[in-house]
């Protein structure tokens, strides 16, 4: 029993002794302090909210078109685990969105290749990495958590798998990318810009009404990669965590500093000891600015995002630099935000 269910399960034993009616207590009439802001060391208790509302958070201005997409599921009483697959399915399937899915950038040889992981309440987990032809990798990492042994499939076994699952082989190389690509062959160099071509990973966390939290991210990973090249997306505990009792979290940016401090697993961890899902995020935040101190690295292209919420449905978002949004859903908002950042 989690310790809503047990709290619950105290009160309604209150109320039993107290002599008010037990029947229908539910997680949702209960009002929790609630803080959807959004800036440095957001204050608690901005905002209330019941416990077990339904809510989903998803990293960049397109998390708003994929939140409606997950929308129903969850404002029906649905899974968030299935709220969160429908939700990153829009934006894969989407071929405007340039770095997920159909439509991603391709590595420097010119192949899509796709990375996603998903996660649920009961920790149960599925990833591919490094997977071409398949357009819809966060379905094929649900498939992989639900219908193997195993928790991660690669490259050529992942496609393979998919086709044995019944996922369609298409060219995921769209004109525009192929274009862009060709214009990147002439000085082949590689530069990445933040926030301009390799923001657009997909991560999205969410709550649905029984308060059990999911959350998935998929992503064609950094423009012209290296080919073979893995990020944090695909990786738990890196590109996304989530503790049913302690929240949920997801990361966006440049991978490689994720996994250096395996930095969805760190906000959750900073959630557990106390810190609020904000406080959490700004902390992994600084973690990733003190590693690149310590290496004497230049940061100046980099960004990182972080997104974290809790069962309470606190809301935290933290960027090492400006220009990282993120949207929100719940039965009242949606709106797209703007994160807090560490440095100008
Ligand atoms: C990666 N984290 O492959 C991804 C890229 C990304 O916003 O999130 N861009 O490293």
């Amino acid at each position: 029993m989690n310790n809503r269910r047990k709290f619950l399960k105290q009160l309604s034993g209150l109320a039993a002794l107290v002599g008010l009616p037990t029947a229908g207590i539910a997680a949702s009439d209960f009002i929790a302090q609630g803080d959807t802001n959004n800036k440095k060391g957001a204050k608690k208790g901005k905002t209330q909210r019941k416990l077990g509302a339904p809510m989903i958070v998803t990293t960049w201005n397109f998390g708003l078109q994929a939140n409606e997409a997950a929308w129903p599921t969850l404002s029906s009483g649905g899974r968030a685990l299935d709220a969160i697959e429908q939700g990153i399915r829009q934006c894969e399937n989407d071929p405007t969105e340039r770095s997920v899915g159909f439509g991603g950038r391709p590595d420097r040889d010119g192949h899509v290749t796709l990375d996603a992981c998903i996660m649920d309440e009961k920790g149960n987990i599925g990833s591919v990495v490094c997977m071409e032809h398949i357009a819809n990798p966060i379905s094929v990492a649900r498939a992989v958590m639900e219908k193997t042994p195993h928790v991660m499939l690669a490259g050529e076994g992942a496609t393979q798998f998919a086709v044995e699952q019944g996922f369609e082989k298409v060219n995921l190389l769209v004109p525009d990318s192929e274009r862009e690509w060709k214009e990147w062959l002439k000085k082949a160099e590689y530069t990445p810009v933040i926030n301009i071509e390799n923001h657009d990973t997909i991560g999205m966390i969410g709550m649905d009404a029984d308060g059990n939290l999911s959350g998935g991210c998929s992503t064609s990973g950094m423009a012209f990669k290296m080919h073979g090249r893995i990020g944090d997306s695909p990786i738990i505990g890196a590109g996304l965590y989530v503790d049913n009792e302690v929240g949920a979290v997801t990361a966006t940016g440049q991978g490689e500093e994720v996994i250096r401090v395996v930095g969805s697993f760190r906000v959750v961890e900073e959630m557990r000891h106390g810190a609020s899902p904000q406080e959490a995020c700004e902390q992994a935040v600084k973690a990733i600015r003190d590693k690149f101190v310590l290496r004497g690295k230049d940061w100046s292209n980099t960004q990182i995002g972080f997104i974290a919420i809790n069962p309470q449905g606190d809301i935290g978002a933290y960027a090492l630099r400006p220009g990282f949004t993120y949207a929100v859903k719940t039965g009242t908002i949606a709106e797209v935000r703007k994160a807090g950042y560490l440095l100008d």
